[in-house]
């Protein structure tokens, strides 16, 4: 995964290393990641941000020796990448619902996205997860939208083995949440996961909506669920949720598909969350930690 962004910054940092790090090269070095950057899928404002932090690594640490040179260069883009991917607002869902749980409390998580991107997927997935480190589980089938949606939450709800509490069609998704908080509460259920319509950043009437589940939920953690090939628009997605209902993380869906992995950085950089999981395949277990660290080492090839 990721593989497109690694292999193109491989081709720069060779290109970049076979040089003397003058200052015209250095800014030729710097230019050419910027643009493999922009290419694959980082928003310009946050490649122009890992340029100028690379760079400034960069000149802090003039090179001593022609062969340390590579190094110094791979160097500077980890720790910039790393730099970014660091959140302002580190989550880690797990240890966040075990914390609660320890102290007698509910866990109320929502999801969020646009239409399609894996948000009831991604839901069955993590309550997969929680049941399996021995949490109890309930779904809220806020969906009451699109055709099918509540039948489709069902199936999944099924097969990994958790209850839904779900209304009909049409009816009030804010009202579904609120019931299924209240059934959580009084069988002193840990997690409640609660499946939302999706809706595109542009249509202000689901916004709302979606809004008034938040008010009325108090979800302890919205997350939002972006498809990473949708590359930059998954950007401005994040932007939107963000501003609309301010997310605590973010996932990204699909990432077995080949995305480049720019959406990763740019969602990090632009809302401050982390991102806290990518989908890796449509089964129960295919959803894996994203790990800031891995990431940054395997775009300069240090793994
Ligand atoms: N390959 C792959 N497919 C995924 C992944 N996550 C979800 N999908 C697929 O993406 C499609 C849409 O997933 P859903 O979970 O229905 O998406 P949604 O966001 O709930 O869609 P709406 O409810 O219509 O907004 C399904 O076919 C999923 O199997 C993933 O990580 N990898
Ligand atoms: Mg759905």
């Amino acid at each position: 995964m990721f593989d497109r962004l690694r292999g193109a910054l491989d081709s720069a940092i060779t290109k970049a290393t076979t040089r003397e790090l003058s200052e015209k090269n250095m800014a030729d070095a710097v230019w050419d990641l910027q643009m493999v950057l922009i290419q694959n899928d980082v928003a310009v404002e946050v490649a122009e941000h890992v340029c100028e932090l690379t760079k400034q690594k960069l000149l802090g640490s003039r090179a001593g020796r022609l062969d340390n040179i590579g190094r110094l260069y791979k160097t500077a883009i980890h720790d910039s990448v790393l730099e970014v991917l660091k959140p302002e607002h580190p989550l880690e869902p797990i240890e966040f619902v075990t914390a609660r749980k320890q102290k007698g409390e509910t866990t109320i998580i929502m999801f969020v996205g646009v239409n399609g991107t894996g948000k009831t997927t991604t839901l069955a997935k993590m309550a997969h997860i929680f049941k399996k480190k021995g949490f109890s589980v309930v779904i809220a089938a806020g969906d009451t939208f699109r055709a099918g949606s509540i039948e489709q939450l069902q199936q999944h709800a099924d097969r990994v083995g958790v209850k839904v509490i779900k209304q009909s069609y049409g009816s009030d998704a804010a009202a579904v949440a609120y019931d299924t908080i209240a059934h959580a509460k009084a069988k002193h259920i840990d997690v409640v996961l609660i499946d939302t319509a999706g809706r595109m950043q542009s249509n202000k009437n689901l916004l709302e909506e979606m809004k008034k589940i938040a008010r009325v939920a108090e979800p302890d953690l919205k997350l939002f669920v972006g498809d990473a090939l949708a590359g930059n628009d998954a950007l401005s997605q994040a932007k939107e949720f963000h501003s609309a209902i301010g997310i605590d993380g973010a996932i990204l869906t699909k990432v077995d598909a080949d995305p480049s992995g720019g959406a990763a950085l740019s969602i990090a950089f632009v809302t401050g969350r982390p991102v806290v999981f990518v989908g890796v395949g449509q089964g129960y277990d295919d959803l894996k930690k994203f790990d800031p660290e891995w990431f940054a080492k395997r775009l300069v090839g240090a793994d």
